[in-house]
């Protein structure tokens, strides 16, 4: 068991990589379609980075954000700014450009690395950009120096830097990354984590739990800017000695990772429910591609349906361990275990770490009732940022509410039963019904709607929309694609209705409220 005791008060998990310089320098460390690089090189172009972004006037505590790709230069930017003691903002790259300017403006951040490809969604909200100074942009293959003089490209940034970088001399306690995670209504919320939380979920679930080990490979498909994928496929591999493959192109397309894993041969693979089910959905797809040098899978993001996990095992041998975690945590905190499997189930808690099931005044309930989740763990984020009341509401001293229900069935597996607030997983991502409903009724056809999780063919959760017209509007499969792709247009493509229901009213309360569980069916 690690507790963050056991850290001292002066850490950097910086150390995280940089402990593999003394034995394994020469290991690959990362695996990608663009390039290998050794621990050692890692470390050099770490120190690189932050001796760039000490020239940039970065000092201790301050945010950089990063809006890329996942591939080597992700991974090192993150831990330049750690070692520095500066805040790495890991940005979603699939949110649209005013997203990404409310997350630039709140985080504060000064310096932006930012992939080539990425760059015009920064371009078209520059004007917004309250803090911004200096934009690095990663992948460009022309050397970039912009009118202003504060843009510049990354090689062109570290080429004359030195691989001499002191560490920053942080508290185990200080911050070193930001994550954004969307609320049930408006701004995505801050969560800010510590240096310790990072190797106490290393050591209390990568490798007491998953029994993650030196000679592991692992691969994931979640992005790195999601702590599911910082954790599983940067941060965990290297705290023992580990490998990982990182794959820039998009996940949702089954090829893709069914062709990495192939050519990379990882052990562990990290995915969400729906990532299974799209392979699933492909004939023969363990026939077409080598897949053995999986030894065991993970979900997370949403609940793994029992039936997709025994067809997994059947198709591949594989076990896959489904795991809940979350952004405030870090990452997972009630698991299966590799010896200790319950399909359907998320698992018991991670040892070291606590849960509770209470009722509304925060009696704990019996044995199978359903209630909601608390979690105590030490690598719970603290607040919110810049959202005081909801974080009073969330983060309860030692406890995190965590906004889902569950009971616990005889033998101690929990069950997930739903969130208590409306948030939809739709992939493993939250989706707010909210956002996607204020999105529709910016149509000019569209008079009333709701959005809510249906289930498709797998039991995983897609939103749909049931909306009543304007009146001199057709109710045809027509309109139905021009909503659908009117809400590709305005919000991030994953938060679309998958479905529309064209309905003449709506399911209402005596004062109004629109009543969502109606339509649920
Ligand atoms: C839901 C699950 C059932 C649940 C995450 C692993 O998903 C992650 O973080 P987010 O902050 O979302 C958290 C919420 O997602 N959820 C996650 N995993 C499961 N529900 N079964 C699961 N296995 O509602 C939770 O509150 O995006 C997952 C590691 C790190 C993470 N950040």
């Amino acid at each position: 068991m690690l507790r963050a005791s056991d850290l001292p008060l002066q850490y950097n998990a910086v150390h995280i990589l940089e402990h593999n310089l003394a034995t394994r320098a020469e290991k690959i460390a990362l695996y990608s379609n663009e390039r290998n690089l050794t621990f050692q090189q890692v470390s050099d172009q770490v120190n690189r980075v932050g001796n760039a972004l000490q020239k940039l006037g970065v000092h201790f505590g301050e945010t950089v954000a990063i809006l890329n790709l996942d591939n080597a230069e992700w991974a090192i930017s993150y831990f330049a700014c750690l070692k520095i003691g500066a805040v790495a903002v890991g940005m979603n790259t699939l949110l649209k450009p005013h997203e990404h300017a409310y997350i630039l403006n709140d985080s504060r951040a000064r310096v932006l690395l930012v992939h080539a490809s990425l760059l015009p969604a920064i371009d078209a909200v520059r004007e917004q950009l309250l803090f911004l100074k200096n934009v690095v942009v990663i992948g460009s293959s022309t050397p970039l120096r912009s009118a202003q003089n504060d843009m510049v490209s990354y090689e062109e940034w570290i080429a004359n830097e030195s691989t001499e970088l002191e560490t920053a001399p942080t508290h185990r306690d200080d911050f070193c990354a930001l994550n954004y995670s969307s609320g049930t209504t408006g701004e995505p919320k801050g969560i800010v984590h510590a240096h310790q939380d990072l190797p106490l979920t290393a050591q209390l679930w990568a490798v007491n739990v998953l029994g993650m080990r030196e000679r592991d490979r692992t691969f994931a498909t979640a992005k790195l800017f999601f702590t599911f994928g910082t954790g599983g496929n940067l941060v965990f591999p290297w705290y023992v000695g580990a490998s990982c493959v990182l794959m820039s192109a998009p996940p949702r397309i089954a090829t893709n990772v069914l062709e990495t894993i192939q050519k990379f041969q990882p052990t562990i693979h990290f995915n969400a429910p729906t990532g299974y089910a799209a392979m699933l959905g492909m004939e023969n797809f363990a026939q077409q591609y080598d897949l053995s040098s999986l030894r065991l899978c993970v979900s997370a993001g949403e609940s793994l349906p029992a039936p997709v996990w025994q067809q997994w095992k059947e198709k591949t041998g594989v076990d896959i361990i489904d795991g809940i975690g979350c952004t405030e945590i870090w990452h997972i905190f009630i698991s299966n275990s590799p010896n200790d499997i319950r399909p359907g189930s998320s698992g018991k808690p991670v040892p070291g770490m606590e849960v509770r099931i209470v009722d509304e005044n925060f009696n704990d309930v019996k044995q199978g009732e359903v209630g909601n989740l608390l979690v105590k763990s030490e690598t719970t984020a603290l607040f919110y940022l810049h959202q005081a009341e909801k974080s009073r509401r969330t983060f309860l001293g030692e406890w995190l509410m965590t906004g889902d229900k569950y009971f616990v069935d005889a033998d101690g597996y929990y069950w997930h039963a739903g969130r208590s607030d409306d948030m939809l997983k739709v992939g493993g991502i939250f989706v707010s019904p909210v956002e996607v409903e204020s999105t529709l009724m910016s149509h000019p056809a569209v008079l009333e709607c709701a959005v809510v999780g249906a289930p498709d063919a797998a039991n995983l959760i897609k939103p749909k929309a049931f909306v009543v017209l304007k009146q001199g509007y057709n109710a045809d499969a027509n309109l139905q694609d021009a909503l659908i792709a009117y809400c590709k247009e305005k919000m991030a493509e994953y938060k679309r209705p998958r479905g529309i229901e064209f309905v003449s009213e709506l399911p209402k309360t005596a004062t109004g409220k629109i009543q969502r569980f109606k339509l649920r069916g």
